[in-house]
């Protein structure tokens, strides 16, 4: 393993020595060993690293957004070139299997791709004024400095989503990665540094990584040069970041806990629901924030549907996530382990009939935090499935009426992700429509995880209401200016107001 590590350090052309003698060990899941041991930022640096975005800043927002867009462009072409072996960190960092880290790589190529076509439609409204010779118009401004907070799950596509968009947009970034996954972050650095050297003439500053605990990323929320925070993680997270922003007036997108639901209805293709269902819930181990947490099935196909949902989760490979052919690598830590069998044994507690569960030791990873995924059936909706526990494990309730299907699945503190599966077009549409999911993404005949980057994401209720990525979340990363230009040669005030001197 260590060997591999050097190899995708070398690959990446990046010294290994740099990821040593440092004072924060990074471990990795697949098999506990440690990987490196990064240097942590310190008070002074941290605000010598958001004082340098801050001045880069002054010059960035008055480059024309084409050319920042230049710049994306050739990040995208270094993430290409870099492809395999940054996946290949990801993995060995966070653990998810080879196949997903590189498509989380790809979902950072496809996001530059949007930003590059997007740095030439920033593009604002002119309204119709009510004064005769009056021109009005709104305009998407830079915003300034903007802080990422990043979670161990997606350790390298969320930075992208933000950081693309920032960019195109005139803003400046410090990035504060989650303290389990510092060496891919690291490692996006040095492929923007390099599209920055190609680039030529950005300033100094302009984006930059801060390493460390808790504190770090506290000083970079409190910080008044921040002006946007983009915050990815727990809701307990977001309940702090979220206030201490707000009480400096500064800006938020929070993408918080999601308990992603699939209905099942009668009609549904089963052959196409299955493997949804067992992606969404085992895939990335369960620690996604789409994630398929719960699956509400209608009762005329109950006996159907958990057997062969069953029948799939014995087929599953679990082992080392680099290896070929694995589903399903190991979770994050022994406190994600710890998390799911205390979640498993309060549904049993609640009278769920618990299938799976149990650590699983894999040969040569035997420090691994392996699982075997599990499925939960319930009567009814209880109070621990009402909880994001960032692990595999599905829960399985019957459902009567479609009506009810849709309040249950809505019944819960987080509102990201949702599916339906249905033939019948009227289901389809109700979940869809003004009465059917509550959530920030509602898909029909699709999982709930594995969102491309051209739609909004994010996510209501506790998921924290911030959106992301693709559509028109680029506004969030801009300054909203209106402005009422008169070329008459008359005074008048709006609303017919007589002010005569
Ligand atoms: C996350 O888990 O924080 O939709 C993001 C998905 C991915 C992103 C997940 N595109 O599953």
């Amino acid at each position: 393993m260590q060997n591999n590590i050097a190899k995708i350090l070398q690959d990446m052309n990046m010294n290994p020595a740099d990821f040593k003698g440092g004072n924060l060990d990074v471990f990795s899941p697949i098999d506990g060993h440690l990987m490196g041991c990064v240097l942590m930022d310190t008070k002074e640096t941290v605000d010598a690293k958001i004082a340098a975005a801050h001045n880069a800043f002054q010059t960035w927002r008055d480059v024309p957004a084409p050319q920042r867009g230049e710049l994306v462009r050739l990040l995208g072409e270094e993430l290409r070139t870099h492809k395999d072996a940054l996946s290949a960190l990801v993995t060995a960092e966070c653990g998810k299997i080879f196949e997903e880290g590189k498509g989380e790589v790809q979902e950072m190529i496809d996001i530059c791709d949007f930003a590059v076509g997007l740095s030439r439609q920033l593009h604002g409204l002119t309204i119709k004024s009510e004064r005769p010779g009056h021109h009005m118009r709104e305009y998407w401004q830079p915003l300034g400095v903007v802080g990422v907070i990043s979670a161990f799950n997606f350790p390298v596509a969320v930075w992208a989503w933000n950081a693309t968009l920032a960019l195109i947009s005139g803003d400046t970034l410090v990035w504060k990665p989650s303290e389990k996954t510092p060496m891919v972050a690291l490692a996006c650095q040095k492929i923007l540094d390099r599209a920055i050297a190609r680039f030529g003439n950005a300033p100094a500053g302009l984006s930059s990584v801060i390493i460390g605990l808790k504190d770090v990323g506290e000083q970079m929320v409190d910080d008044q040069r921040v002006s946007l925070v983009s915050a990815t993680g727990s809701t307990r997270m977001g309940r702090e970041v979220g206030p201490r922003v707000a009480a400096r007036f500064g800006k938020t997108i929070l993408e918080l806990g999601g308990n992603n639901a699939m209905i099942i209805a009668p009609s549904a293709d089963l052959d196409m629901a299955v493997p949804a269902i067992v992606f969404g819930a085992v895939g990335t181990c369960g620690q996604r924030c789409t994630s398929t947490r719960r699956v509400i099935v209608h009762e005329s196909i109950y006996d159907i549907l958990v057997p062969k949902i069953k029948k799939a989760y014995a087929s599953l490979r679990i082992g080392n996530p680099l290896a070929n052919g694995t589903l399903v690598g190991p979770l994050i830590d022994q406190l994600s382990f710890n998390a799911m069998e205390k979640a498993l044994a309060d549904a049993g507690a609640e009278g769920g009939v618990v299938t799976g569960g149990g650590r699983r030791i894999i040969e040569g990873c035997a420090d691994g935090y392996y699982v075997n995924p599990a499925i939960v059936e319930m009567d009814s909706q209880t109070a621990s499935m009402c909880e994001e526990t960032f692990a595999p494990i599905l829960y399985i309730i019957k459902y009567t009426n479609f009506d009810h299907a849709i309040v249950t699945q809505n019944a819960v503190p987080q509102g990201l992700s949702s599916a339906v599966f249905t033939t019948d077009v009227r289901e389809a549409e109700q979940f869809v429509s003004s009465v059917g999911s509550d959530c920030g993404i509602a898909n029909v005949n699709i999982g709930t995880s594995g969102a491309e980057i051209g739609g909004a994401f994010g996510g209501e209720k506790e998921t924290g209401g911030g959106r992301e990525s693709g559509s028109d979340a680029w506004k969030a990363y801009c300054r909203r200016m209106t402005s009422t230009v008169n070329y008459s040669r008359e005074m008048p005030l709006a609303q017919g107001i007589k002010f005569d001197l």
